[in-house]
Order: structure tokens, then sequence, then C-alpha cells
């Protein structure tokens, strides 16, 4: 979405032509993205193509374990006190026949549609004992920043050309277990959407009136209204229903991306969650978070063909799933030949793009969201804690884009922490 400022030449980072943030995507990427808007369910997924996809499932599998191990080991407070769900849990866990053949997905960590989001103290902790496990089943997909491989996913599909033609691009089926998506969710809607410094869609045309003590808009009811119109000839006041249900696209944290300008405003932004920082920056090693972006679609959103040009350092960006699926589409001129070669993959809840080297500045776009695909240990969101709103997620994607600003990063994301991750 964030596709830039108009033409970026200041400090060029190393390697990086002058990109110009309105020129046209390539035709050929426009025609397939058209073409994905129009398909219908179910969705005809070609084979592979010639390079057939590395397989992920030693990686899923050990990577199950370990936060299956991981789970058992330390948050009991996982459970929410509900202790049958815990014996379940390590009863399924220690008999399963060997620790790689359980699949943390079949297990049901507590009534969904009862639980209580983490605090910012709790989840800070919990990511803090999660980084370990989720930096090693990483590089258990053998992804190496000094020469990206190139993985490619069970069920994704290429249109043309293989992967090897995106050099950078590493997509990483379900980094993410169910528990770490569910406590994501919970930091970005409940917490940053509260935090009046983050702007969102809304700031342009309405003034928001925040719920007290920094509670979540979750907890407002339906049909109340924190959405006045500036302008009451131009737009007319909102129902937080309408608001959350049908008309949230976007929220913004740290850096806050002036999406009419196309850049970072200058000054200080707002603090990045440090706790977000962490967990992400310590699994992309080559990149500091510091600016993101929260895109919120509904079952017929679409995300147009474009690049992200608008960030000064020539680090790889970051892209996590949350939700219902979707048709991603991403296109890359061979540098020698000219020729552009396009790639249709299906991201699912808890899968990872990381678009790095070449494939960092790649065309892009979200032409279809695959409407009902949330899985089930997120579709109750955000519970029956919210009245009004339970469910909510069941037909939402979330993506959460994370991007570096600039080559020099003033952030650390070891800040106040205490380094437990070599
Ligand atoms: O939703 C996605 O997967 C992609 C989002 C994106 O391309 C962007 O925010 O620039």
């Amino acid at each position: 979405m964030a596709s830039a400022s108009p033409t970026v030449t200041k400090s060029s980072p190393k390697g990086k032509e002058t990109l110009d943030a309105y020129q046209q995507a390539p035709k050929k990427l426009k025609d397939l993205w058209k073409s994905w808007t129009k398909a219908k369910a179910p969705f005809e997924v070609p084979e592979p193509s010639s390079t057939k996809p590395v397989s992920s499932s030693t990686a899923d599998d050990a990577l199950h374990a370990e936060f299956a191990r991981f789970v058992l080991e330390h948050l009991s407070v996982l459970f929410a006190g509900d202790f049958e769900a815990l014996g379940k849990f390590s009863d399924e866990f220690t008999s399963s026949k060997s620790a790689s053949a359980f699949s943390l997905e079949n297990v049901k960590l507590s009534d969904e549609s009862n639980r209580k989001p983490f605090t910012e103290a709790e989840f800070k902790e919990f990511s803090n004992q999660l980084i370990e496990p989720l930096v090693k089943s990483f590089n258990l997909r053998g992804v190496k920043f000094d020469h990206f491989t190139n993985i490619s996913k069970d069920g994704a599909f290429a249109d043309s050309n293989a992967l090897t033609s995106f050099s950078g691009l590493v997509v990483l089926p379900k980094l993410f277990p169910p528990i770490v998506q569910q406590t994501l969710l919970d930091q970005l809607l409940h917490y940053e959407l509260s935090n009046s410094e983050n702007q969102t869609n809304f700031h342009l045309h309405y003034n928001l009136s925040y719920p007290e003590n920094g509670a979540s808009f979750f907890s407002t009811k339906p049909e109340s209204s924190s959405f006045s119109p500036k302008n009451l000839d131009e737009h007319k006041p909102m129902l937080n229903r309408t608001a959350l249900e049908k008309n949230l696209h976007w929220v913004t944290l740290g850096g806050q991306y002036d999406w009419t300008n196309k850049v970072y405003p200058e000054g200080k932004p707002p603090e990045f969650s440090k706790t977000i920082a962490r967990l992400i920056g310590h699994i992309f090693t080559d990149m500091v978070p510091e600016a993101a972006i929260i895109n919120v679609y509904s079952a017929r959103d679409k995300l147009s063909v474009h690049r992200d040009v608008s960030e000064e350092a020539d680090r790889g960006l970051v892209s996590i799933s949350l939700g219902c699926a979707c048709i991603f589409i991403i296109g890359l001129e061979d540098k020698v030949t000219r020729e552009l070669h396009q790639k249709t993959l299906k991201l699912e809840s808890g899968d990872v793009v990381y678009m790095a080297g070449e494939s960092r500045y790649a065309w892009h776009g979200v032409p279809k969201i695959i409407p009902d695909t949330t899985p089930d240990y997120l579709a109750y969101w955000p519970g029956k804690l919210y009245p009004g709103w339970h469910g909510w997620m069941s037909k939402k994607r979330i993506n959460l884009n994370i991007r570096q600003m600039y080559e020099q990063s003033s952030t650390d994301i070891d800040d106040g922490v205490s380094k437990s991750v070599s």
C-alpha cells in the first residue's frame, strides 16, 4: 500500500536505483492482478511450475514440537486457568509418538471465545520467551541472510516462472503458530489501534474519541459512535460497528506514513512497540523494525500493484498474514533480459513473507481475499468478552507490514531488555 515518495534520491541506499513511486506497474502484472480479482471460489490452483517447491514439512514438524515444548514448559498462563485444557494438552503432547508428529494446530488451547488478551507487560514477557523457539524454527527453514534461499511453499503455485527468479524473496509458511498469531492480533487491534499517536485511515476526515484508559475500541458498544466527521457536509457520523466492520483499512505504527504525499514525515515518530520490534528484529536480523502498517482487509478488498520505495534503507520488509487467506502476486524484472517474472502465492494465517535483496522493490499486490478462511483459532476473535464483536475476525485478513525507514537506525531492539538469544 505504502508506495513511496515520488522519487527517492535522498541518501539513496546502496544498490537502489532511483525509483519512481508514481511509475505505472508493468501491464503484464496488472493483467494478472485483474484476472485474479475476477476469480471465483473454488480457486483453481495450478500445478507448481517446473521448479518443485521445497517441502517445509520437516521444519514445520520441528517448529510445532518446539512450540509444544515451549508452551508446556513456560506458559500455563496461556490456558487462562483452564486446567482441563492444559491437562489435555499435556496428555496429547506426551502420548504423541514423537515430538515431531505433534501438531500444535490441533490443540485447542482454551475456549478461544473467552480468551483474555495479555496485558502489555504479559505480552512482553511472552514474546521474550518466544524469541528463542522462533529463531530456532526460522533457522530450521534454512534461511541465511548472506545468501537468500528461495523457499517455496507447499501449495503455493507459480504462474510461469520459478521462485528462483525472485532473488531475496523468502516465503515462510506458518512461521507463527496459533498462539503467537492470537497474541499479535490482540496487540495490534486492542492496543495499537487505541494508541492515539497511531494514525488510521479515519483521521483525515474524522475526530476520534478514544475509549478511556487505553481500553480497546472493541470494548465499546457497536451502536455507539467514537467517530465524528470533521466536516458534516462531506461525511456522515459513523457507528462504531460501521467503522470497525466496514471502514477500518489501515493503522500506522512507529513512522507514520503520509499516504497523501507518499513520504514519512520529518521529526521524531511515535515510538515503535519495543516488544514487536524485539520479536521481529531477532528473527529478521538484517533489519530494524521502525515503521509498520496494519492493513485491514474485508472479503471484497484488494490492494493494487505497487512497490514500497519510501524507505531510505535498503533493508528487508517483513509481511505477516493473519486471518483469511489471500492471493498475493509479485513481479520482478530480470536485470539482464528485462523480462518480467511474475508469481502468484496463496498466503495463509501465520505465513510470513520477507522481501529483501532484489525483491525488496518488486511490484506486488493483493487481488483477492479468500472469504471465510480465517482458521478457528482466530475466527472467534475478539471473543465473548467483547459483546457485540465476537467473531469479528472471521471475515477479515490482517497484514502487518514492517519496515526499516533509515539506514542509520536509532532503534535498539534490546533496549532495556536482557539478551537471552545468541
Ligand atoms: O497485504 C499484504 O500482504 C501486502 C501489503 C502491502 O503490500 C503493503 O502494505 O505495502
